[in-house]
């Protein structure tokens, strides 16, 4: 009698305190789009992490939210689970085991979007809308192998006010890392050509707010299956001792950066409602977080406009995008149009916020 009451009340625990992976967790990891069975060792990502993810951190609002984030492995698969808010956008998970992978996903067709890696090249997408999971296998030539459910068994749920949860089960016989660690990033998306509003982990430069714009995603969990190298999924693991998130941004390569800009017109008119523009040119073979400060001078050296002050930039190799922030209209510092004559723009960065590590100028004539 004692026994049995026992029993009912293990039964009755809500949540799994811990769990370790095991050869065989098929009886308790079911792939139905519900996420009550993993324990607490298997939230890899959650409001307690390291690295916190956390309702509510979305730029696209608490109904567009990549909740918390688990995993955990047996012998024969790799099992993610992803509790996220979905009202109008969907979810999206990028894996990683091999090299090969894509590193943008501006050129994919359906799974095209305005979102790009940083030492990130995934070999697997998921997604995530509405009642359907579509996994596609990828690779950097962008061809796209898509995978069935009797291949990758997977789940989405969504409520009517976009609660729900996706799930999806790996095979190892076509994933397994032979390196040993297996990356991965979730983030929340919309239809072709949007970004992101909400991604686990988060990246080390706040997201942009806007649906379209391009987001870029710099910082991945990382999780060591096979810490031995005996090509085996590592059995009696807490997963979350065996997740870390690989920062990026500051810690990127600091040494080989050189930060330029260029106009993209030599002259200007103010007068014609003409702004002169100009993009960041990152010099160096790795992505860069700096922050910039950008200035207007006359040709005597008098200080005519502060354009802004240690904005920080995530910069890829190469020619950057335009930034709204990198523009001026003629103005001065007192709201007054300068005379004709040629300007200097002049662009102090650093690699830490107030760091003076570099400057650039660069000539633009005012046109009256
Ligand atoms: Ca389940
Ligand atoms: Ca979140
Ligand atoms: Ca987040």
């Amino acid at each position: 009698m004692k026994r049995a009451l026992l029993a009912v009340a293990l039964l009755s625990i809500p949540t799994i305190a811990a769990a370790t992976t095991a050869p065989d967790l098929s009886a308790r990891v079911v792939i139905d789009g519900a996420t009550d069975e993993y324990a607490a060792d298997e939230w890899v990502l959650d409001a307690t992490s390291p690295r916190p993810e956390r309702p509510g951190d979305s730029q696209w609002g608490r109904d567009n939210d990549v909740h918390r984030v688990a995993l955990t492995w047996d012998s024969t698969f790799l099992y993610i689970a992803v509790d996220c808010a979905t009202y109008d956008s969907g979810l999206m998970v990028w894996i990683e085991y091999a090299p090969g992978g894509i590193s943008r996903l501006d050129g994919l067709g359906d799974f095209r979007r305005q979102i790009s890696f940083s030492r990130f090249a995934p070999n697997y997408i998921v997604w995530a809308d509405r009642g359907d999971v579509f996994v596609a296998r990828v690779s950097a030539s962008q061809a796209l192998q898509l995978r069935s459910e009797d291949e990758i068994p997977r789940a989405f749920s969504r409520n009517a006010s976009g609660e729900g949860a996706l799930e999806i089960a790996v095979p190892w016989s076509e994933s397994f890392p032979a390196g040993g660690v297996l990356r991965l990033i979730a983030a929340v998306t919309g239809v072709t050509g949007t970004g992101t509003g909400d991604s686990a982990p988060d990246p080390s430069v706040a997201l942009p707010a806007g649906r379209t714009d391009q987001a870029t995603l710099d910082q991945v969990l990382a999780v060591t299956v096979d810490a031995g190298g005996n090509r085996k999924p590592d059995i009696g693991v807490a997963p979350a001792g065996a997740a870390t998130v690989e920062p990026g941004g500051a810690a990127l390569a600091r040494s080989s950066a050189k930060v330029e800009l260029v106009p993209t017109e030599k002259t200007f008119a103010p007068e014609l409602s003409q702004s002169a523009e100009f993009v960041l040119v990152n010099n160096s073979t790795d992505p860069v977080r700096v922050y910039v400060s950008a200035r207007v001078y006359a040709m005597d050296g008098r200080l005519v406009r502060v354009l802004y002050e240690d904005d920080e930039r995530l910069l890829d190799p190469g020619t950057n995008s335009p930034n709204p922030l990198d523009t001026w209209n003629g103005i001065d510092g007192n709201g007054e149009p300068v005379a004709g004559g040629i300007y200097v723009f002049n662009l102090v960065w650093g690699e830490e916020r107030g760091a003076r590590e570099g400057s650039f100028n660069a000539s633009v004539g005012v046109v009256r």
